[in-house]
C-alpha cells in the first residue's frame, strides 16, 4: 500500500546562515507534504558563498552510525537526495547507503553540489569532484548547473550552445548513470537569458525551460530547484512540469527579494511563498462510526 507521507533521507550540509542545502530542502519538502530525514555531512555557521571567517565541521565520522540505526529500525526510505558533501570518505559511505536501501521504486536524486558561475566553491576540491564523478552513476534524476555539468564531463567551462550541443551534453551526463537530467543556468543561442534543459532517456525527448531573469546572483537557489525537482519527481509530476514548477517557484521568491536592500549572499525569501508549493485540500468531516 502506497504510504501516507514519502520519506526522505536528505543528504546535505546544515548551514546556520544563510539559506542553502538542509535549511531549504526542510521547509521546501515539508510544505509538499513528505517527511524530510536529515543526514548532515557538515555543519557551517555559514555557507561559503560570500561570508568570511565561517566554520566548518565535517560530519563524515557520524553518518555510517546514522546510516546503521536506520538500517536497524528498517527504515525505508521513497527517495535518497544529496547535495553538498563535507568530504570525499562520504562518496563510498553514500553509495553502499544507496545500495542497502534499494528497492525498486527508491528516487535517487544527486545534486552534484561542487561549483557555479564557473568556480569550484572554497571546499570542494579534485577528490570530491571525483567522487562526485562516481555518485553520478548511482542516480535516477541529476541537476547540475551547467557549470557541474562541465565538471562531471571534463570539460572546460561552456560558452553559449547550440540545442544540438546542450542535447548532447545532456545526452552524455545521462550516459554516465542517470536516466533523467535537468541542468539549470545554460546559455543556449538565441535566447536573451540563461534556460533549464531537461533530458529523459525512457521518452529519449528533452526540454527547456525559461525563467524570468534577474542580475543579481544568489547563492542556494540550485538547492531550492532541486528539492522542489525532488519532491515533484517523487509525487509522480512530469519532468518538464516538475522543472517548469521549480523555476516559476524561484521565480517568485526571486521578486519577493529583489525589492530589498538586503546582501544577495542571504539567499531567497522564500518563505514569503512557501504556500505557492503546498496544496490546499482540506475538507470538512465527519465521524461516522459510531452512528
Ligand atoms: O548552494 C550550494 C551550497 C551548499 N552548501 C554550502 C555551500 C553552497 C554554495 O556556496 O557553501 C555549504
Amino acid at each position: 500500500m502506497r504510504k501516507p507521507v514519502y520519506e526522505i533521507a536528505a543528504v546535505h550540509d546544515l548551514s546556520g546562515y544563510g539559506r542553502c542545502s538542509l535549511t531549504v530542502a526542510i521547509p521546501i519538502l515539508s510544505c509538499m507534504g513528505m517527511q524530510v530525514c536529515p543526514l548532515p555531512t557538515s555543519i557551517l555557521s555559514t555557507h561559503t558563498g560570500g561570508f568570511k571567517d565561517y566554520t566548518f565541521f565535517d560530519f563524515t565520522d557520524q553518518m555510517q552510525g546514522i546510516i546503521d540505526h536506520w538500517k536497524k529500525l528498517d527504515i525505508n526510505f521513497d527517495a535518497i537526495y544529496t547535495g553538498f558533501l563535507g568530504s570525499s570518505k562520504q562518496i563510498d559511505i553514500i553509495a553502499d547507503f544507496i545500495d542497502r536501501f534499494h528497492h525498486d521504486s527508491l528516487l535517487v536524486v544527486v545534486d552534484p553540489v561542487m561549483g557555479d558561475e564557473g568556480e569550484l566553491y572554497d571546499t570542494i576540491g579534485k577528490p570530491i569532484v571525483e567522487g562526485m564523478k562516481k555518485l553520478v552513476k548511482k542516480a535516477d534524476l541529476i541537476t547540475p548547473n551547467i557549470t557541474e555539468a562541465a565538471i562531471l564531463l571534463g570539460e572546460e567551462n561552456y560558452g553559449s550552445l547550440t540545442v544540438n550541443e546542450i542535447k548532447e551534453i545532456l545526452e552524455k551526463l545521462s550516459d554516465t548513470g542517470p536516466g533523467m537530467v535537468v541542468v539549470t543556468s545554460v546559455i543556449c543561442e538565441n535566447e536573451k537569458h540563461p534556460v533549464v534543459v531537461a533530458y529523459n532517456r525512457k521518452s529519449g525527448r528533452y526540454w527547456k525551460i525559461r525563467s524570468d531573469y534577474f542580475p543579481v546572483y544568489y547563492p542556494g537557489t540550485g538547492d531550492i530547484f532541486s528539492s522542489i525537482m525532488t519532491g515533484c519527481i517523487l509525487r509522480g509530476d512530469s519532468l518538464p512540469v516538475s522543472a517548469a514548477t521549480a523555476v516559476e517557484f524561484i521565480s517568485a521568491a526571486i521578486k519577493e527579494t529583489y525589492g530589498h536592500d538586503l546582501p544577495p549572499r542571504n539567499g531567497i525569501m522564500f518563505e514569503k511563498v512557501l504556500n505557492l508549493l503546498a496544496g490546499t485540500k482540506l475538507s470538512g468531516f465527519l465521524n461516522i462510526s459510531a452512528l
